[in-house]
């Protein structure tokens, strides 16, 4: 049987291997969760959301474990695993407060009463990247499962122990068998059976641009409903005018933060000339402080990258351009390390348009507000992005002109379950998150009554 070989990033060592799913166990699962689904959808929905209260208080008690696996599978320093662990269950518990709240309306017409109903979509697959490989994998499965869906989540090559294992903890939790599947496999393989499969009605795919606009292809098809989070090249810009202490302070977690595999990751820093050379003496403490190490270390910043082939990509992008302003260190030997590394660059170089999802940042100035718009814009991603200004008419200026679905200003926090996440032009297709993440996994359906026939 084919197996995928888990491999622990920080050692190289076997974790574990996992059997992949064939596209026949796909067949199967479809219907398995088809079945599961209908029973779900006519619980009452004060019990669905109890069990997913039990799902995330299960969740909870086992934080440790899942921090642990994910310290493992992800080479993840142990305190943002933890974090990761504990973001599972904040999104279960917001997506079961939402259960009951999933109301339609009535809107007034002439000659009868008109409904309008939310009804879950049936079988949603939900396919997941190894970058957070917990919380992206919760970010679709919860508000789904919420919904009155049934889940099928195929997790990325590199990272299925969690999954698994938070598939184990929904059944213990009480939750309804094959409601919420995990089907480890690869992406070609596994994956497109899902987003082929004729049961499926809806795919939540995070990944790569390349593989969205497949999965969007392929979803055509049967008009099928997809989301897609994808990639971003997040621009952090930083005016004269901002608190420079505290902006350089915060730079350098915003693109070294998991190693710099988060498609919010801000790698564009544009300074603006004014003060640039002083940005950059303020900037180097802080990236060199994020010296790559053992993730299972409480006082490491920085693990190491997933793979080997993702190290080769993110080498790809630094011989190419030129000296490193700022270098860090990492360890020798067995693991994927990268050092953390800032390089100045040109706006139109590889480094400043493309994504690189390692620890690599690129900074370019700009002189006034026109041309950091300019700048900002100027690639096909429109992700996330960070604005530090102490002008308030700036700052709303800027978030206005700057063409990406979460911003922020004097801050680089994109992400909070509670609030709309995604990206314009090809860094995504949807929201998710926030307070319509459940409506996302619905059909509405209008329904007229007429009262004089
Ligand atoms: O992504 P893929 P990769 C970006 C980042 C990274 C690059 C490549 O720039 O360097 O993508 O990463 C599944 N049908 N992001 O190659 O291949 C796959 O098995 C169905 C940004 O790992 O897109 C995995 O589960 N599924 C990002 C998932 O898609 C398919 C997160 C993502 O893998 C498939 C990850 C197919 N044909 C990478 N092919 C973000 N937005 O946060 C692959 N998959």
């Amino acid at each position: 049987m084919h197996e995928l070989e888990v491999l622990d990033p920080a050692t190289e060592e076997c974790v574990a291997t996992v059997p992949v799913t064939t596209p026949a166990e796909v067949g199967t699962a479809v219907a398995r969760a088809a079945r599961a689904q209908a029973g779900w959808a006519a619980l009452a929905p004060g019990d669905r959301a109890r069990a997913l209260r039990r799902f995330a208080a299960t969740v909870d008690g086992h934080q440790e474990e899942l921090a642990a696996l994910e310290v493992r599978e992800a080479g993840h320093p142990i305190g943002n695993a933890r974090w990761e662990a504990g973001n599972v269950r904040d999104l279960l518990d917001y997506a079961a407060g939402g259960v009951e709240r999933l109301t339609g309306s009535q809107i007034p017409v002439p000659g009868g009463v008109d409904i309008t109903f939310h009804e879950p979509l049936g079988v949603v697959a939900v396919i997941a990247p190894w970058n957070f490989p917990m919380p992206i994998a919760a970010w679709g499965t919860a508000p789904a499962l919420a919904a009155g869906n049934a889940v099928l989540l195929k997790p990325a090559e590199t990272t299925p122990l969690t999954a698994l294992r938070l598939a184990e903890l929904a059944l213990d939790a009480g939750l309804p068998e094959d409601l919420f599947q995990v089907l480890p496999g690869e992406g070609p393989v596994t994956g497109h059976a899902l987003v082929s499969h004729p049961g499926v009605a809806k795919v939540v795919f995070t990944g790569s641009t390349a593989v969205g606009k497949g999965i969007m292809a392929t979803c055509a098809e049967r008009v099928k409903r997809v989301t897609l989070e994808l990639g971003g090249k997040s621009p952090n810009i930083i005016f004269a005018d901002a608190d420079l202490e505290a902006a350089a302070a915060a730079a350098p977690g915003s693109f070294l933060d998991n190693t710099g595999q988060d498609c919010c990751a801000r790698s564009r820093i544009l300074v603006q000339s004014a003060v640039y050379d002083r940005f950059l003496e303020l900037l180097e403490p802080g990236v060199l402080a994020f010296t790559a190490g053992d993730p299972a270390d409480p006082a490491t910043r920085m693990g190491p990258l997933i793979s080997a082939a993702q190290r080769e990509r993110v080498r790809t992008f630094v011989t190419e351009t030129a000296p490193a302003a700022i270098r860090g260190q990492a360890p020798a030997g067995k693991g994927f390390w990268y050092p953390a590394t800032v390089l100045e660059g040109r706006p139109e170089d590889r480094i400043a348009t493309e994504e690189v999802f390692g620890p690599v940042a690129v900074v370019i100035p700009f002189a006034d507000e026109a041309e950091a718009v300019r700048l900002a814009n100027a690639t096909d991603y429109g992700l996330s992005g960070s604005i530090w200004t102490r002008d308030l008419g700036r700052a709303l200026r800027m978030s206005r002109a700057v063409t990406a679905g979460n911003l922020s200003v004097n801050s680089h926090a994109s992400v909070r379950y509670g609030t709309p996440f995604g990206g314009f032009k090809q860094s995504g297709l949807g929201r998710e998150l926030g307070p319509q993440a459940l409506t996302a996994f619905t059909e509405t359906k209008n329904v007229f009554l007429a009262t004089e026939v």
